[in-house]
């Protein structure tokens, strides 16, 4: 039981001082050593809980399947039931991993793209519909992109019922500066005094009910743009920064969660969880 546990005694008074640790809405901001990581396992292990994650490779982008779920195995959500489902026009081309006990891979089928917009766009729409499938056995949800690698602990420090990661890029920003969509015919617009944090398309997550909500609103905004014409600028990215300010999230995940590997460390980032791997854009794109 946690009440046994053994762990440094929690202070109220001193704590991260070089980075915020709460947002304004009191949302917590996950930072290394903001957390007692035995301790968050001792209190979400004994619900036996299942986590969820989509990650999509389509065309060329199988070829980081292997390292991410290599990865996975290593770092996320160990000891927990983890259940990946990897959408892909190549199911053959899905490397064989060993699983540990209580986690699995399953692999869906979606049609190949010509137009690297269209998959950027309908992952919201395919990860909905799997959502309604895992009603009653799936708890927390993650959606992450593929050409990234774990490389520390990503757990249940970041459970809670919407999940945002703040973008490693862009962080130091005023909010006029985000690459949010700017043009107010979008569902995505965001004016240059709105704005919280500019969160990454390649990472976000919450309660099965939340993202549900969240992947649905999001595909039908992205729907109704395009009768009118309108992609958003980054495709399902700017209609996530939308839906986060409308929405703010429950939990914010610092860039340790999303960094990218050609970006220098930078001082507050005392661990890089999850990385984006440097790729040749020409080489893996089938429209770039
Ligand atoms: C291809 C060309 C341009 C943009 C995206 C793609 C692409 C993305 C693809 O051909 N296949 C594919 O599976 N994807 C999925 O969308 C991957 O899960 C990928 O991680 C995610 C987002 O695309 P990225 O990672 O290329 O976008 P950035 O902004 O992280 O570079
Ligand atoms: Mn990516």
């Amino acid at each position: 039981m946690w009440q046994r546990l053994k762990y440094d005694q929690p202070s109220i008074t001193k704590g991260r001082t070089d980075v915020v640790t709460v947002t304004p809405w009191l949302a917590p901001v996950i930072w290394e050593s903001t957390f007692e990581p035995v301790l968050l396992d001792a209190i979400f292990k004994p619900k036996n809980l299942t986590i969820a994650a989509s990650v999509f490779a389509v065309g060329k982008y199988v070829q980081f399947l292997k390292d991410f779920l290599e990865t996975s195995e290593k770092f996320f959500f160990i000891g927990f039931n983890v259940h990946i489902f990897v959408f892909t026009d190549r199911p053959q081309d899905v490397p064989k991993v060993q699983l540990a006990a209580g986690r699995k891979i399953s692999v869906r089928k979606v049609p190949s793209s010509k137009r690297w917009q269209e998959i950027s766009a309908r992952r919201m729409e395919m990860v909905h519909a799997l959502l309604r499938d895992l009603r009653g056995s799936t708890h927390y949800v993650f959606c992450l992109d593929v050409d990234s690698k774990f490389h520390g602990r990503w757990g249940s420090e970041s459970l809670s019922e919407t999940v945002a990661v703040v973008h490693p890029g862009y962080y130091g920003d005023g909010r006029s500066r985000f690459p949010y969509e700017r043009r107010p015919q979008s569902r995505a617009y965001m004016a240059p005094s709105d704005g919280d944090f500019y969160y990454c398309g390649g990472a976000f997550g919450g309660s099965l009910d939340q993202v549900l909500e969240l992947t649905q609103v999001c595909s039908k905004n992205y729907r109704d743009d395009e009768k009118d014409g309108v992609e958003a600028a980054w495709q399902e990215e700017s209609h996530l920064n939308r839906y986060f300010w409308e929405n703010k999230p429950s939990k914010v995940l610092s860039p340790e969660y999303l960094w990218q590997d050609f970006k220098p460390r930078n001082p507050e980032i005392h661990i890089i969880r999850f990385s984006g791997v440097n790729k040749n854009y020409a080489a893996i794109r089938p429209n770039a």
